[in-house]
């Protein structure tokens, strides 16, 4: 719909049709159809001069489908059926036209099939019936063959001319009309299948899939690396149950083989509702998994994996897990219609479903080594900072989908901006290496011009200034719903050509880019305790030669240090449970402060909330726009307070302490074990630094604890990043009901309505807030007791290796002075050849790395 055609002349004739003063700003397009719908079907009610009582109850029975009782629209419907009664309206073609002007050729014959519905309703259309719809279509421009399919349709005829009816197949596609209400959408596609099916192409192909070559090579990489470590788990183990080697060792092992194993990509699709993500997702799949409808339909996070036998695994919010029957998935993955069709944040806030993990062992892509997330659509819901942060949590590449036959939508801006600084670790302004923009729907672009100003459009804003993506193949432009159809059709198009595109893109990314950083990430943990066993095991080697060699005063000394090494570690704990303490007093101070000017702050943004909805004829509409904006803005604050004060401020200050303190007792056991070196031919230091360097991987890019650097890079490396609470909004989300029942404005329209409005979202909206403190300190003391946990157990854990290896020595001195020459003889061989096994893992990490590097 061209709403810019809305001329003066609708504007009045709908002012006087529903005897409200109205302005351009109130015609959305919903309201515009609407009128042209009541039009036209009371014209068909009144060209033969009579009505009868059972053509009025068809046609409030045709009309009632697009509104609830008691709605405005409802409210809305009965004004215009009186107005344009009085008026008669459906008479005057200069009306009838000026009404009509702004709609699409799809909305016009949507339009025209309505007006055909109501007359075939009871058998037979009346001749005069058919010549009034007629005459319209005529004067909208309808297609007369189109006119013959509709006609056809209704009345069952079964020849029908295959051309023009895959023309109103095309023009009546639900996804048309994504600009009408969800009900008209819904009535679209109603209206569909009460017409024939289109001619479908002839297969000729069997049924075939894309196999997803790269990906599964990848997986040959990860499973050799897997294999690798299960080597050196065993080599590890060997060595530690001789005592050559300290058990720190074979934890270590264990964790990195445990993240080999089940290391996987994560494809997350996210995008508004009914933009063919499940549909993409299915194409991807080559099988019809996800639920797909016209109307809003998937109801929460669903993640699509691989697994040894089918299963459904319901996680609940509060922690639980349930197997539910196959069976039961696309139904418990949907929204209700009813809920999709009314008030669709509410069913969506209510539900204690956390997320769906459905596992396959037949999807091609799963079973390369793939996770797909399927999200809902993200436009009015509440939750909706939660479920992006969910989605994109340890994704590698995500996929955003939007409609290439409209413009990106303002939300959709904002979302892409979001998302772009998410997977960017909350930096702003960095375009995102891993951020596929997709256009699909691009069947629904007929033209080769339409298509290339589409293309220009997306680009423009993706790649233009401030761009969203970076890399090659980013934006791309398919129908994911022909794509599907060709593949499980096993028929070949251009359709299939572009998203198969498409999919390569993806998978070279993910195998190139992504994987390569996996593999190389696995590879170098794996190679640390490679090099901390040969340390280890040339020591051993040095004790079984008696090189390594300790006196009775020293080994008393080394008991000490042990004893110092768990006294450091204990007060590094307390610190950080002082510091913690400090943290929280800081908070509430900051907090405090913050919340006092917050009325103030909000209440000035609120002056830029906006709604194209009336508070007359969709005054629910109007609220929830309001209390979304209500919800965001509260969000963008307690964003920048977390930013600024907590992250910068608060804990900044607080981790260096700690950060200090940390480095000042490693630093500690470093030098002793530098002494040690040098008294008896250990390599205990160079063992240590290992582990701290790890570490310092690990905090990406920091300084570094021992020597003592301290490691306050981590946090500018984005250790925590602020993008919400999350939580607020589910909270906030009953504000909607709330004030939805607390107004009884009706069709009042008087000044100072919106208002009115935006004070009680702005004073329930607070209400609330202030109700959900419990909550906010809970989600603080995770975040905070989880920054500071991560400090304390990295501490903790080289600390722990810096005591295993005293106790090692301590053993392996014990056991050296017990063997025999000829022991020793036959320890060292088996050492020589345990080393050489290590040295062989090495060599078989470095011919993998190589391998996969290639490209
Ligand atoms: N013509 C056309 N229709 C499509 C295309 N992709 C999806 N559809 C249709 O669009 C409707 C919505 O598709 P879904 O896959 O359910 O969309 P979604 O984004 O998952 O929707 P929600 O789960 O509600 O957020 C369905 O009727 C699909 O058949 C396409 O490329 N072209
Ligand atoms: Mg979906």
């Amino acid at each position: 719909m061209d709403t810019s055609l809305v001329s003066s002349q609708t504007v009045e004739l709908l002012s006087q049709i529903t005897g409200q003063k109205l302005t351009p700003k109130n015609l959305t397009p919903p309201v515009i159809f609407l009128a042209n719908l009541v039009t036209v079907l009371l014209g068909v009610i009144f060209v033969d001069g009579t009505v009868a009582e059972s053509e009025k109850q068809r046609l409030l029975t045709t009309l009632y489908r697009f509104s609830i009782p008691e709605s405005d629209v409802r409210k809305l419907t009965h004004l215009m059926i009186k107005g344009v009664k009085e008026n008669q309206v459906y008479k005057q073609v200069n009306n009838l036209l000026a009404l009509a002007a702004p709609l699409s050729e799809s909305e016009k014959l949507l339009l025209i099939s309505f007006g055909y519905e109501m007359s075939a309703a009871d058998s037979e259309i009346d001749t005069r019936e058919k010549k009034y719809l007629d005459i319209v279509a005529k004067h909208l421009g309808i297609k007369p063959q189109h006119l013959v399919v509709l006609e056809a349709g209704f009345t069952h005829q079964i020849n029908i001319e295959p051309i023009a009816l895959n023309e109103v197949h095309f023009l009546l596609n639900p996804a048309q009309f994504q600009q009408l209400d969800i009900i008209f959408i819904k009535a679209a596609s109603d209206m569909l299948a009460a017409l024939p099916a289109k001619s479908e192409h002839k297969i000729t192909k069997p049924h075939r899939n894309r196999s997803y070559g790269e990906l599964k090579k990848f997986q040959e990489y990860r499973k050799q690396v897997d294999n690798c470590c299960y080597q050196l788990f065993q080599i590890i183990q060997d060595c530690t149950n001789r005592g050559f080697l300290p058990h720190t060792l074979i934890e270590e092992v264990e964790e990195i083989s445990q993240k080999v194993k089940f290391q996987q990509f994560r494809l997350a699709v996210l995008g508004e509702f009914s933009q063919g993500k499940s549909t993409l997702l299915n194409a991807l799949l080559g099988e019809e998994i996800q639920p797909v409808r016209e109307i809003p339909c998937s109801g929460m996070v669903t993640v699509l994996k691989y697994g040894t036998q089918k299963r459904v695994v319901c996680r609940y919010k509060d922690g639980r897990e349930e197997e539910i029957p196959f069976e039961q998935y696309q139904l418990k993955a949907t929204i209700s219609e009813d809920a999709a069709l009314g008030c669709l944040s509410d069913e969506l806030a209510h539900d204690e479903i956390d997320e769906i993990v459905f596992e396959h062992p037949d999807l091609e892509l799963c079973s390369s080594g793939v996770e797909i997330i399927d999200s809902p659509g993200l436009n009015e819901h509440p939750d909706r900072t939660a479920i992006t942060q969910k989605v994109l949590k340890d994704t590698d590449a995500v996929i955003f989908l939007t409609n290439a036959s409209r413009s990106l939508t303002q939300l959709e801006r904002d979302l892409l901006q979001d998302v772009r600084t998410q997977l960017n670790h909350g930096k702003e302004n960095e375009p995102a290496n891993n951020l596929f923009v997709v256009g699909n729907f691009i069947d629904l672009v007929r033209t080769e011009k339409g298509r290339e100003q589409v293309q220009q459009r997306i680009e423009r804003f993706v790649k233009g200034q401030n761009p969203i993506v970076t890399g090659e193949n980013r934006v791309h432009f398919i129908s994911a719903q022909a794509a599907l159809d060709a593949i499980l059709q096993g028929t070949e198009d251009d359709y299939l050509k572009d998203f198969q595109n498409f999919t390569r893109s993806i998978e070279k990314f993910l195998t190139f880019d992504s994987g390569i950083v996996k593999i190389k990430h696995s590879i170098s943990q794996i190679n640390r305790v490679v090099e901390k066993g040969l340390d280890g095991l040339y020591q051993s080697q040095d004790t079984l030669d008696r090189k390594i060699q300790i006196s009775e005063a020293e080994k008393h000394k080394v008991l000490e240090k042990i004893g110092e090494a768990s006294g450091r570690d204990v007060r590094i704990r307390i610190l950080a449970d002082q510091l913690i303490y400090l943290v929280f007093e800081q908070i509430a101070e900051s907090w405090d402060e913050w919340r006092e000017g917050l009325g103030d702050r909000l209440a000035n943004k609120s002056q830029r909330w906006y709604s194209e909805h009336s508070p007359v004829f969709s005054q629910d509409k109007l609220i929830r726009d309001y209390t979304n904006q209500f919800i965001r803005d509260l969000s963008t604050e307690i964003d920048e307070w977390g930013n600024t004060k907590l992250k910068e401020v608060i804990l900044q200050e607080n981790l260096k302490h700690l950060d200090i303190s940390i480095a000042y007792e490693l630093d500690a056991i470093q030098g002793e074990f530098n002494s040690l070196d040098e008294n008896i031919q250990t390599n205990f230091s160079k063992q240590l630094k290992i582990s701290i360097n790890g570490i310092n991987d690990d905090f990406t890019g920091m300084g570094g604890f021992g020597g003592g650097v301290g490691i306050g890079g981590a946090l500018a490396a984005g250790l925590i990043v602020f993008t919400g609470l999350g939580f607020i909004a589910v909270i906030v989300a009953s504000v909607a009901a709330a004030i939805a029942g607390s107004f009884g404005f009706g069709m009042l329209d008087f000044d100072g309505i919106k208002d009115q409005i935006k004070g009680k979202v702005f004073e329930l909206g607070f209400e609330k807030f202030d109700e959900s403190m419990d909550k906010i300190s809970e989600k603080l003391d995770e975040i905070v007791g989880s920054v500071f946990e991560n400090r304390v157990k990295s501490s903790s854990r080289v600390i722990a290796e810096a005591i295993a290896l005293y106790e090692n020595l301590l053993e392996q001195q014990e056991k050296v002075h017990n063997e025999t020459l000829e022991q020793r003889e036959s320890e060292k061989m088996w050492i020589y050849q345990k080393r050489q096994e290590l040295e062989q893992i090495h060599n078989e990490l470095e011919v993998i790395l190589n391998k996969c590097t290639i490209v």
